[in-house]
């Protein structure tokens, strides 16, 4: 192949219900942690882009937040922004897993997908939790369902046949020049990245409603290069009072928790030590605020 002439580049976006592992995949085919990623639904809130560039193709990922039934401003905005996201792909990736059934979801993203007549991808994931025989009837009712549509079986996760994904995607996207400095990996600042960061730790400390009323906002970020330190300070975002105390916990050891694994995560993303001092702030009910969440990006 003449890796000049036929270099390929374009958008491409990762769809799907939540949970299926959309932001493990981005993760692992950036080759650079862009995207929060934790067990609990609705992790990802926002468009996020992850650059994956190699010697034939340029990879414009598009992560978004996971399809589902929204309850509420922040859910209704999420799904509008994953919807908005689909129509910039050049070509899209429909992220299933496969260790559930094809549920609604699956099957209306599959539909609005070939109705966009895009080149697709559908990305089986997690089929490290699945044997041939799960696997098998998944690919075949996929198939059907989407006759166009190229099925790649991976896992995130244990990075299985993840180039062999890259190398289907990159065969869908136009010929061209790369569109991005090939040691670009993501559109995310610094303090956006600490922002995704601070809440995965939540998401990963904290019980039942909590991690989905909570956001997180840097509010300072000041790089000292001679000291070889950044501090950062940034608001822990609540909807009531009584989460304020459970997220700071008893004698302030959640909150310190979620501080000491959000900055070790850090100093290794940014390759110096960090500063991190974290305070919670309430603002009432703001998951419905529009104005609240435009502030958050949301
Ligand atoms: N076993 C297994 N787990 C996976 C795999 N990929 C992702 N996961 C797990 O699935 C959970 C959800 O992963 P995410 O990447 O956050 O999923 P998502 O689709 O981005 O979710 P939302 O942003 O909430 O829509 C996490 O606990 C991941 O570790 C995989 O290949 N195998
Ligand atoms: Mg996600």
């Amino acid at each position: 192949m003449d890796t000049v002439n036929d270099y390929r580049t374009g958008f491409v976006t990762l769809a799907g219900r939540t949970n299926v592992g959309k932001s493990t995949l981005l993760n692992r085919l950036v080759g650079h942690k862009v995207a929060a990623v934790t067990p609990r639904p609705q992790t990802t809130r926002r468009r996020i882009v992850g650059i994956r560039t190699d010697e034939r193709a340029q990879i414009i990922l598009i992560d978004t937040p996971g399809l589902h039934q929204p309850r509420g401003e922040m859910s209704r905005r999420m799904v509008e922004t994953a919807r908005r996201c689909l129509a910039e792909g050049e070509a899209l990736v429909a992220v299933l897993a496969a260790n559930a059934p094809l549920g609604g979801e699956d099957r209306a993203l599959l539909d609005n997908v070939a109705a966009l007549g895009r080149p697709v991808v559908a990305a089986i994931n997690k089929i490290d939790l699945v044997g041939r025989e799960r696997l098998m009837p998944l690919i075949a009712a996929v198939h059907a369902l989407i006759p166009a549509a190229e099925i790649v079986p991976v896992s995130a996760l244990k990075d299985d046949n993840i180039g062999e994904l890259a190398r289907v995607v990159a065969a869908m996207l136009p010929v061209g020049p790369p569109l991005m400095p090939g040691d670009e990996y993501t559109d995310q600042t610094e303090r956006m990245l600490a922002e995704e960061l601070v809440r995965e730790k939540i998401f990963l400390a904290m019980r039942e409603e909590i991690p989905f009323s909570t956001a997180a906002r840097v509010e300072e970020f000041i790089d000292e290069p001679e000291r070889n330190l950044t501090k950062i300070h940034a608001l822990i975002i609540v909807e009531r009072e009584s989460h304020k105390g459970m997220v700071i916990g008893a004698a302030g050891r959640q909150l310190k928790a979620i501080g000491t694994a959000a900055r070790l995560e850090l100093e290794d993303m940014l390759g110096r030590r960090v500063f991190l001092e974290l305070h919670v702030k309430v603002e009432k009910n703001w998951t419905s605020d529009p104005r609240k969440l435009k502030e958050l990006g949301l």
